[in-house]
């Protein structure tokens, strides 16, 4: 056992603190469960209490705070972070255990949105309208909601509360952060840049509690005006009742099915490129991952093989080293989930073409690594055809021909990322106008996001609204319409 592991603090009200009952949680490393990490607070409802009360009183003054100095604070933290990258990087494989080379992305990821959100903090914010009345100055304006709760998972422990936090702060409201409680650390980063910005007081809050206590405390809380989630579907969906329940806005970006449809006339190579990048890499553990793969039939064979043997060929460890092409699950629970799905695939009928197992050996019994799994004759009702498993598993469906294709991408509830491998530029544009996806790929695998355009999911996938670029400022204002006359 580590000792070394440091202490955290939460942050309410400007102040490092830890939990009102003195709970403390452990941060493991998921490739060496032996190894601490960090020593967080666990927070509860006193804590939650606390926080959106911090939240509150911060919010007349940083509301009143010019637009342009919130965003000169987000440039600012933005340099910070780029200063920090590698350490943060580490600390997000040693919590999360994606590669390094994903971490270092990722928080690059969280400059690059820190960024764009500082230049938003300077773009028009309403619009002037023609009046009836010739002396009526008409406009719409768009203003803060009020203290935020922002919930976040740890699969994206950088990118996602950056993508919140950053609009949500330049939009004037003020923030309850509540990470995953299984990757405080890179959260932690977050809320110190900010500070070290010149962020004021109680602005932004760090309360690092379980999901189970923190959460539902702050989306009952009067004083929060609206809620950001991403995360599970049972989860999201209670949330969603609650906030309703009382008036308060909510936006929910939850799982995936993700297809990608690979074509007869499609180059194989890059087909099982796309699809190993797209189910593999963050372990399958993205929403936007590729879970589903449609072939049509005549490329059918020789792509399910090269697949395959693609997908046992690639390097599994610990994600600080070099050559780790995918890391471990990031808890027990995952592991138990993704295995519950093998043996589910494997009662159906599904046939498993590689992977399916846990890793022994040295370099693998302290960590949660199972190897990457490919299944084939998947029926499209399967339970691995439909519902989402967040691990290195994906399913190969055959299809008879594009129409069929398109017609079994589209049979899930789900519906936020999809891709097409194919040179038919006819069929591609088709694909885009038939796809049930909020974000659709031609030629390039099912997940990323770049910072300035919307991102989210049609049907199950999210409530509707979009985040990131200029969508963000949809969730993150309400509209304020003057009619303004002489007296
Ligand atoms: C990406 O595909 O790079 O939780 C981002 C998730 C998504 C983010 C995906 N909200 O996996």
């Amino acid at each position: 056992m580590t000792t070394s592991a440091r202490t955290y603090l939460n942050r309410i009200g400007g102040e490092w603190v830890p939990a009102a009952d003195g709970a403390t949680t452990s941060d493991l490393n998921p490739a060496r469960t032996d190894e601490v990490v960090a020593v967080f607070p666990s927070a509860g409802t006193q804590d939650a209490d606390r926080a959106a009360e911090a939240a509150a009183r911060a919010f007349p003054g940083w509301s009143r705070t010019p637009m342009p100095k919130r965003g000169e604070i987000l440039l600012k933290a933005a340099q910070l972070l780029e200063a920090r990258l590698d350490e943060v990087a580490e600390a997000l494989t040693r919590e999360e255990g994606k590669t390094l080379a994903e971490s270092k992305g990722e928080t690059a990821r969280g400059v690059s949105l820190l960024r764009y959100f500082a230049g938003e903090a300077t773009q028009p914010i309403g619009e002037v309208y023609p009046s009836a009345a010739t002396a009526t100055f008409l406009y719409a304006e768009r203003v803060p909601l009020g203290p935020v709760a922002l919930v976040t998972p740890w699969n994206f422990p950088v990118a996602i509360p950056t993508w919140k936090v950053a609009p949500c702060l330049a939009f004037g409201n003020t923030v309850v952060l509540k990470p995953a409680e299984l990757t405080p650390v890179t959260a932690w980063h977050l809320a110190d840049v900010l500070e070290k910005a010149g962020l004021p007081p109680g602005v932004l809050n760090l309360v690092v509690g379980r999901g189970s206590k923190v959460g539902p405390a702050l989306v009952a809380d009067e004083r929060i005006k609206a809620i950001s989630f991403t995360g599970s579907n049972e989860v999201g969906t209670r949330l969603a009742v609650q906030a309703a329940q009382r008036g308060a806005k909510f936006q929910l970006e939850m799982g995936g099915k993700n297809p990608v449809v690979v074509l007869d006339d499609a180059d194989v190579d890059k087909a099982v490129e796309l699809t190993i990048a797209g189910a593999m890499l963050s372990t399958g553990q993205k929403c936007t991952a590729t879970s589903r793969v449609i072939v049509e039939r005549q490329i059918g064979d020789r792509f399910r093989e090269a697949l395959a043997a693609k997908a046992s060929s690639l390097k599994v460890g610990d994600g600080m080293k070099p050559d780790t092409y995918m890391g471990p699950l990031v808890s027990a629970d995952a592991e138990k989930t993704v295995m519950g799905y093998v043996e589910a695939g494997k009662a159906e009928g599904a046939r498993l073409l590689t992977g399916g197992t846990k890793l022994r050996g040295d370099e693998y019994d302290r960590g949660y690594f199972v190897a990457p799994t490919v299944f084939d004759r998947v029926g499209p009702d399967m339970r691995i055809a439909q519902e989402e498993i967040f691990g290195p598993v994906v399913a190969i469906i055959e299809a008879k021909d594009f129409d069929d294709a398109v017609r079994l991408a589209n049979h899930t509830r789900f519906g936020l990322s999809a891709s097409i491998v194919t040179r038919d530029l006819g069929l591609a544009m088709r694909f885009v106008r038939e796809i049930e996806a909020g974000i659709v790929h031609v030629n390039s695998q099912t997940a990323g996001a770049e910072p300035q355009v919307p991102f989210g999911g049609f049907k199950g996938s999210s409530s509707g609204s979009r985040e990131q670029g200029k969508a963000a400022r949809d969730f993150f204002t309400q509209i304020k319409t003057v009619y303004l006359d002489p007296p």
